[in-house]
This record gives C-alpha cells, sequence and structure tokens, in this order.
C-alpha cells in the first residue's frame, strides 16, 4: 500500500507539479475572501442582464440598440469570467522566477481574468465610441490597442520564466493602454462635443478613466508584480473595481441613452475618408 505523501508526490510527478482543476477548486473553497469576490460578480453580472434587458425593451433607434447589445455583452462576459475563476479552469499556480518577492513559490494566478478582459473592454469602449460618434479609425484603433493591451497584459502574468520580461511584457501592455487614454481623453471628447453627448461622455470617461489606472497599478502591487498585497485583497481590488467600470459605467450610460433616445439617433460618426452626409 503507498503512503498517501508518497501517492501525492508521484501525483505531482506525473502532472509536472501543476495542480488538478480539482485542487486548485479546493484551495479557491478553502479561502473564503478569495471565493467571495467571484461570487459577488457573478451575482452582479446576473442581475444586470436581467435589469438591462429590462431597460432596453422599447428602445428602437438603430444607434442606441447597439450601444445596448455592446453594453449588455458586458456582464455576459463577465458572469462567464467568474464562473471559469469560481471553478478553477481559469486559474494556475504558477511558480515565480527568481527576482520576484515570491521567487520558486507556486502563485495562484488568475490569468482568466485578462483573456476576458480582451471580450469586455473592447465593448465598454464600442459603446462609448458609438455614444461620441467616433469615426472608424479612431474605433479600430481603441479597440485592436485595447485587446493588445490585454493579451500582453495575459503575457506578463504567465511568464515564468524571467522576472524581466515579466516586466517587459507590463510596460508594452501600458504603451497600448496609452493609446487608448489618448482616445478617450482627447479624441472621443471632440466628437462627444459636436455630436451633443459631451455631458453624459464626460462623466463616463471620467470613471472609465480613472477606474481603468486601478488595474496596472494592482497588478504592479499584487502578487504578479511586486507581491506587497495577498492575492485575495488583489482580486477584491480587481472586483471592486469592475463593480464600478462595469455595472456602474453600463448602468449610467444605458439610463441615459433610454432617456435621450432622440439624441443617440441623431449622432454621426465620419467614416473613412468621407464627411458624414448631411443630416436634411
Ligand atoms: C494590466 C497589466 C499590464 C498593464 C496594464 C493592465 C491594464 C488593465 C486594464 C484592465 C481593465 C479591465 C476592465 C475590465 C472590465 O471587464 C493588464 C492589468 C495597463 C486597464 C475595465
Amino acid at each position: 500500500m503507498i503512503e498517501p505523501a508518497v501517492a501525492e508526490l508521484l501525483t505531482l510527478a506525473q502532472t509536472g507539479g501543476e495542480l488538478t482543476q480539482p485542487e486548485v477548486y479546493q484551495r479557491i473553497q478553502d479561502d473564503a475572501l478569495l471565493n467571495l469576490s467571484f461570487w459577488a460578480n457573478i451575482a452582479l453580472a446576473g442581475l444586470s442582464i436581467l435589469l438591462f434587458v429590462y431597460m432596453g425593451r422599447n428602445v428602437t433607434d438603430q444607434r442606441a440598440q447597439l450601444i445596448f447589445v455592446s453594453t449588455l455583452m458586458v456582464p455576459l462576459v463577465s458572469i462567464s469570467s467568474y464562473t471559469g475563476l469560481a471553478s478553477g479552469l481559469t486559474i494556475s499556480f504558477l511558480e515565480m522566477p527568481a527576482g520576484h518577492a515570491l521567487a520558486g513559490e507556486e502563485v495562484l494566478t488568475m490569468w482568466g481574468r485578462y483573456l476576458t478582459w480582451a471580450l469586455s473592454t473592447p465593448m465598454i469602449l464600442l459603446a462609448l465610441g458609438l455614444l461620441a460618434g467616433s469615426n472608424m479609425k479612431n474605433l479600430f484603433t481603441v479597440i485592436v490597442t485595447d485587446i493588445g493591451m490585454c493579451v500582453t497584459g495575459l503575457a506578463a502574468a504567465l511568464t515564468t520564466s524571467s522576472y524581466a520580461l515579466r516586466w517587459f511584457w507590463y510596460i508594452i501592455s501600458c504603451a497600448f493602454f496609452l493609446v487608448v487614454l489618448y482616445i478617450l481623453l482627447v479624441e472621443w471628447p471632440k466628437d462627444a462635443e459636436a455630436n451633443g453627448t459631451a455631458e453624459i461622455f464626460n462623466t463616463l470617461k471620467l470613471l472609465t478613466v480613472v477606474l481603468w489606472l486601478g488595474y496596472p497599478i494592482f497588478w504592479a502591487l499584487g502578487a504578479e508584480g511586486i507581491a506587497v498585497l495577498d492575492v485575495a485583497i488583489t482580486s477584491w481590488a480587481y472586483s471592486a473595481l469592475d463593480i464600478g467600470a462595469k455595472y456602474i459605467f453600463a448602468y449610467l450610460l444605458l439610463r441615459w441613452v433610454v432617456n435621450n433616445e432622440g439624441i443617440v439617433g441623431n449622432v454621426t460618426s465620419t467614416s473613412l475618408g468621407a464627411a458624414a452626409p448631411a443630416d436634411d
């Protein structure tokens, strides 16, 4: 009969030292604070989906409908993202490289977050671009650079070969983020001004910029960066930022769109190489 400890070593040898999904799941269950950070968001995303479908039931204008669809995608992606985390599917324990504060230790990495941000954040930007009346060039640029930011952020979190390269990925991700910030802060306010949506756009822009800046800060302070914050605290920080950047953002946007469908219907976006036709 094999001793349990020996059996565990044998399993670890067979799986290359990686934990199986039920083992990851068990570790999440054992950390009540971490688990709650996931389930709080699953509940909020579920409620938001129901609320937004209800709010949009009478919207007829095409641009307003498109804003609704892209905004509704945010809690839909979110409920999937947090289910992936809560089940252990999109969490791994990764051994940090030399130079990291937790070098040699297996650190819980919620890589599913970065992956699903690549789907949810473009939807937030699409909704904002439609509200401002963005041209195609800026809309395309903001969406591809945003996806670039999330994918390189994922690479930063998953790199275990070199501590310096983790930070190199982080810097690339920040460079993409700067382009997103430029369009949000410089380009789109002009479009929103011209289209009569400046007031709500500027409120949402401020909410977005302030909250989005929190993500790279918590990444850097959390276990993936310099590790001054514990994993559960970092997870709660992301979950709290998510609540503002997704649900509160979406609610404010959709409530305004429902009450101002006429204004949204008159928003014009210039397409590539052509000015918008006169609206007469
Ligand atoms: C990372 C780390 C690398 C550097 C940068 C980051 C930025 C992340 C942002 C995430 C926003 C997420 C939202 C999710 C909503 O579903 C990847 C943390 C710049 C800005 C709003």
